[in-house]
Parts: C-alpha cells; sequence; structure tokens
C-alpha cells in the first residue's frame, strides 16, 4: 500500500528539504501538527512567547543571516498578533515564510476573520492550501516567493485540511527559477545613456561621496564602491542600516544622516556630488533635508524605478554593483581625473567620532550618565557582536558611541515603521542566526517592557547576549518631543523599573548599573565565557538629550534640545 501523506507532512518536508533550517512560532489547533512536521524533519524550533515576537525573530534572523526562516502561528489572534512585527519586516524587506491557520475551507466560523484582507492591508501576499494535487509546489513558491523577492510571504492552511491527504508525488515539485519580482523592483538593465551623464557630473566634481545603503549590501556591492570611490578619490558614508559597509577604509565617514558625527556630517555637507547605492533616501538618512549642501547634485542609483526622494536629481536604474562597476569603467575610458577630497580631508578623517566630541559627565552617583555609560561598554564589548536595538530616544547613544562589524550585525528592530517594544525578540533571532557572534541588545525601559515575554525566549534560548536597558524613568522619546509642548508628562513619566529583579526571575544574570564601576559585572561575565544572557539595568540621567536628535526635535518642536 503507498503510504499517504498530510497537507502538514508534506509541507514540514517540502520546508526541510528545500534549506529551511529554523522556525520561530507559537503553537495553536491551525499550525500545532504542522510544526511538528517542520520539527521531525530536522528544522529547529524555537516556542516565542508572543506572535509578534516570533516574526520579529524571524526577520531578525533573516537581517543577519540572508536565509529566510519560518514564522508560524495559528489562525485569528495568532495571525493578528504578528502584525506590528510583520508590517516592520515588509518595510525592511526582509524575506520570512510566515505558516498560519486560516479559516476552514468548510466556512468561516464566528471566530474567523478575512485573513487575506488582514494580510493584504499589511502588505504580505498570501497562498491558501486548498488542493491537494498542489501542496507542495504551493509551500515552494512561497517559500521561493519570500527569498527572492525579500518580503514576508504567508501560506495559510485550513485547519480542516491539515490532516487530509495530498495526491500531489514527492519530487513533483522543486525550486525552479525565480518568480517575477515584484513590481517597483524590476531587473532594469543599466541605460548607457544614464551613466555618461553621471560620468559628465563626476568630470565636474571636486567632492564626490559614495552613499551605501542596504540595498548595495545586500547587492553584495561594498568591494564595487571601494574600487569606485578609490578610482574617483571619493569619500564613503552609509545609511544607518548598512552601518560598517565600508569598515576598515579610512575614507569613510561612517553613517551619515541624523546619526552622523558633527565632523562627519560637516564634510558631507560639503560633498558636490553624491552617489547613492541602494539607499532608500529616507528623512533619517537625508537629515530631514540638513545632510546635503544645497548646490550638491543628489545621484540615486537603485533598482527601484522612481527616485525615493524629492531632493534626487538623477536616477540611475540598476544593480548596485553593476553600475559602480559601470561608472569605474567610463571613468577610466574617459581619463576622469581623480578628486583631491581625500587629501583635503585627511586630517579631519583621522577625529571623526562622536567620541571625540567634549562633554560634561552629569553622572550623579546614583544616576549615571548615558554618555559615559556607553562610552565604557564601547571599551568592554566584544568587537565580534550583533548590535539589535529597540526604538526610543537611547537609540542615539548605540549608534553614535557603537561599530558593528558589517551590516548583517545591525539589527535596528521597528525602524521602518516606528515601532518600539521589538527589541528583546529580534535579540533572539540574531543570537539564533549568528551564534558565532555575542548579542548585544539595547533598549529603552518602555520598550523592553512592551516587549518583555520574549526576555524570557531570550534566556531560553541559551544564547550569549548583553542586554543593556537604558533607564530613564519613562518614554523618553515623548518627554523629549513633546515635554516642552505642555504635554501631561504623567502620561509619559512613571519612575525606575526594578529591571535586574525581573530579568532574575526570568533567569538571566544581572546588574544594576548606577556609576562605570559597576561595569564589572560585565569584565566578569566575559572573563567567565560570556555564557547565557547578562541583562544590565542601567539608571541613566534622564535629562541629557542625544545630540542626533537635535533636527528631529527642532522640526517637531521648533526648538533646540538642551543638555544639563
Ligand atoms: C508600538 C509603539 N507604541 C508607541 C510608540 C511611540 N513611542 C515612540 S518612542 C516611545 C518611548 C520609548 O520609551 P523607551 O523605550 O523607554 O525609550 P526612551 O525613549 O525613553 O529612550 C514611544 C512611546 C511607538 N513608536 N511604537
Amino acid at each position: 500500500m503507498t503510504p499517504v501523506t498530510t497537507f502538514a507532512e508534506a509541507i514540514g518536508r517540502t520546508l526541510a528539504d528545500n534549506g529551511v533550517g529554523h522556525a520561530f512560532g507559537v503553537v495553536a489547533n491551525g499550525n500545532v501538527l504542522a510544526v511538528t512536521q517542520l520539527t521531525s524533519h530536522g528544522v529547529r524550533y524555537l516556542s516565542a512567547r508572543h506572535e509578534g515576537g516570533a516574526v520579529t525573530m524571524a526577520d531578525a534572523y533573516f537581517r543577519t543571516t540572508g536565509e529566510v526562516a519560518v514564522c508560524t502561528t495559528g489562525s485569528g489572534p495568532g495571525l493578528t498578533n504578528t502584525a506590528t512585527g510583520l508590517t516592520d519586516a515588509v518595510k525592511h524587506r526582509s524575506g520570512i515564510l510566515l505558516l498560519c491557520g486560516d479559516t476552514p475551507v468548510a466556512g468561516p466560523r464566528r471566530i474567523d476573520i478575512d485573513q487575506a484582507a488582514f494580510l493584504s492591508a499589511l502588505g504580505v501576499p498570501a497562498i491558501r492550501l486548498t488542493d491537494p494535487a498542489t501542496v507542495r509546489s504551493d509551500t515552494l513558491d512561497a517559500l521561493r516567493r519570500a527569498r527572492t523577492e525579500q518580503r514576508p510571504v504567508a501560506l495559510c492552511l485550513p485547519p480542516d485540511l491539515i490532516s487530509a491527504h495530498v495526491t500531489e508525488p514527492v519530487g513533483g515539485a522543486a525550486l525552479g527559477p525565480a518568480t517575477a519580482p515584484l513590481s517597483g523592483w524590476p531587473p532594469e538593465r543599466q541605460a548607457p545613456p544614464v551613466v555618461e551623464t553621471v560620468l559628465d557630473r563626476l568630470a565636474a566634481a571636486r567632492r564626490p561621496l559614495i552613499l551605501g545603503g542596504l540595498g548595495a549590501w545586500r547587492a553584495g556591492a561594498a568591494k564595487a564602491l571601494t574600487d569606485l570611490g578609490e578610482r574617483l578619490g571619493a569619500l564613503h558614508t552609509t545609511s544607518a542600516m548598512a552601518a560598517g559597509l565600508f569598515n576598515g577604509s579610512p575614507w569613510s565617514l561612517g553613517v551619515c544622516g541624523g546619526f552622523a558625527s558633527p565632523r562627519a556630517a560637516e564634510l558631507i555637507g560639503r560633498a558636490d556630488l553624491v552617489l547613492a547605492f541602494g539607499a532608500s533616501l529616507d528623512r533619517w538618512t537625508l537629515a530631514d533635508g540638513r545632510l546635503l549642501g544645497p548646490e550638491a547634485t543628489l545621484v540615486q542609483v537603485d533598482t527601484r524605478t522612481t527616485p525615493t526622494a524629492d531632493r534626487v536629481d538623477l536616477l540611475v536604474g540598476g544593480d548596485a554593483a553593476e553600475v559602480a562597476a559601470a561608472l569605474l569603467d567610463g571613468a577610466e575610458a574617459r581619463g576622469l581625473p581623480r578628486s583631491g577630497w581625500r587629501t583635503e580631508a585627511t586630517d579631519r578623517l583621522a577625529c571623526l567620532g562622536w567620541d571625540r566630541e567634549p562633554y560634561e559627565d552629569v553622572g550623579t552617583g546614583d544616576r549615571i550618565d548615558p554618555r559615559t555609560l556607553t562610552l565604557a561598554l564601547a571599551e568592554l564589548l566584544p568587537r565580534e557582536r550583533t548590535l539589535v536595538t529597540d526604538g526610543g530616544h537611547f537609540v542615539g547613544w548605540p549608534a553614535m558611541y557603537w561599530t558593528v562589524p558589517d551590516p548583517a550585525a545591525y539589527v535596528f528592530t521597528g525602524a521602518a515603521f516606528q515601532s518600539i517594544g521589538l527589541g528583546f525578540a529580534g535579540a533572539v533571532g540574531a543570537a539564533v542566526g549568528r551564534g558565532d557572534r555575542i548579542t548585544v541588545v539595547a533598549l529603552g525601559d518602555g520598550g523592553a517592557l512592551m516587549g518583555l515575554p520574549e526576555l524570557e525566549t531570550l534566556v531560553r534560548a541559551g544564547r550569549s547576549a548583553l542586554v543593556v536597558i537604558y533607564d530613564d524613568g519613562g518614554y523618553g522619546m515623548e518627554v523629549v518631543l513633546y515635554g516642552e509642548l505642555g504635554a501631561d508628562r504623567d502620561t509619559m513619566v512613571f519612575g525606575d523599573t526594578d529591571f535586574a529583579a525581573t530579568a532574575r526571575a526570568l533567569g538571566a544574570r544581572t546588574a544594576t548599573v548606577r556609576s562605570v564601576a559597576d561595569l564589572t559585572a560585565v569584565r566578569d561575565w566575559r572573563a567567565e565565557g560570556a555564557e547565557g544572557v547578562l541583562v544590565l539595568d542601567c539608571k541613566v540621567v534622564p535629562e541629557v538629550v542625544a545630540d542626533c536628535l537635535a533636527g528631529l526635535t527642532s522640526v517637531i518642536s521648533g526648538r533646540k534640545p538642551s543638555t544639563p
């Protein structure tokens, strides 16, 4: 007798056989048997405490490894719990396979919602598994789309079909060529006339700047951009999301936009031609219009067909590495002169960082100055680390004072959707994805409490992670932005939380940090092998406002931020 295969088994086996190594989820009646099939076919599964955490774990796993993981949930509330993290993954263009329960084929129950409409509203294509003759091919199609289109794709499984028999033979489906890319991401070939126009501009440029974004990193264009910069005598900079792209280059200004140090920002402002590769050029990267000088020409090189910022003067459609190579060839062919900007800027390049900017420490003994804390930790953190951050005012401190080894080592959760609360979940995905790097996760007290359940998952995952909670006793970002506009402080200031006790209860090692002396806990943890999770409950002085938020605060409130 031929053995029968159920829908659940076909899904689990197809995903395992086609290279899916990890799944994150919460089991419910809509997916539990499918999860059992995943694990029995060798996919490693980590149970999250909230579906919103599970999806951010899969997102961070993709960001740190470039590989698609499964996020799995039941139907209804299990799925709707993913909304925020899922939207952030859509906007960040992370590949995720979302395997979720669905409404029964027999018809919706009182508890059901229109899941396809829900997913569509978030920008997630959904494939509903109903045909026994195409279960394997449909599963593969979803996986292929998540990989090639770099986006979340949902595979929806009606509960009354989980144990139904498939009729499609094993081997009837295999990962074929990529499906057509998303509209908006056509693989445009380089149009030579546009390259010639850029070369004309380069011929007249005296201070060319090459800006690399996440798209350049994903296109593997770092070397091509470095070579182009060498030929042109250009300086380099990156968007925040591509931090570390030009690590090791003496000609790199580091991150541009709001996080740029004053000296880097000054140099960026002097560029007369900016070539931006694979960067979306949003308000953060362009520092709300303050990044570039008024006369600078901005060229956007991207696979998108329309410019993503008003400021763009010229769009070059194409792959970052290919366009860089075409420009390099063109510069050679035309014999373009090499700019003298590097020589001119040498002295300033030697002292660019925020760590060169003086400040007056305002620590009280009872509370630590967040700048002093972050600078001291910079000395104590291992170089091979993945930096995960939640959102909030505090993000300025790690962005200003800590570096990352490459863009895959920076997971700024929630940034694309402007959400807080995803930090712990992001740390789990990063720690699972890159177990060879110590995970360092920075959070504010608000984001930490919003996403607290996944601290338990982080501890349970058993990976090496350092948690730094900047406890300013409230929603610092809102205080900075709206405090002086008359907002009711009681809605945003709560006082300290005893994170050390809370985290200890969840199984972490902990230390409360009120001064640099308390950081011996980090030295001890590292000396003992940096095993497990160390949570630093850092009581920071709340009044210190990060300089990098100056533009933002003045845009919103019309005033300059102040430091005490
Ligand atoms: C899900 C979500 N809810 C609310 C907000 C609005 N918000 C932005 S920053 C912030 C405060 C964050 O506080 P905390 O995590 O303590 O960091 P801090 O700003 O104090 O450094 C809030 C409530 C948001 N961005 N996302």
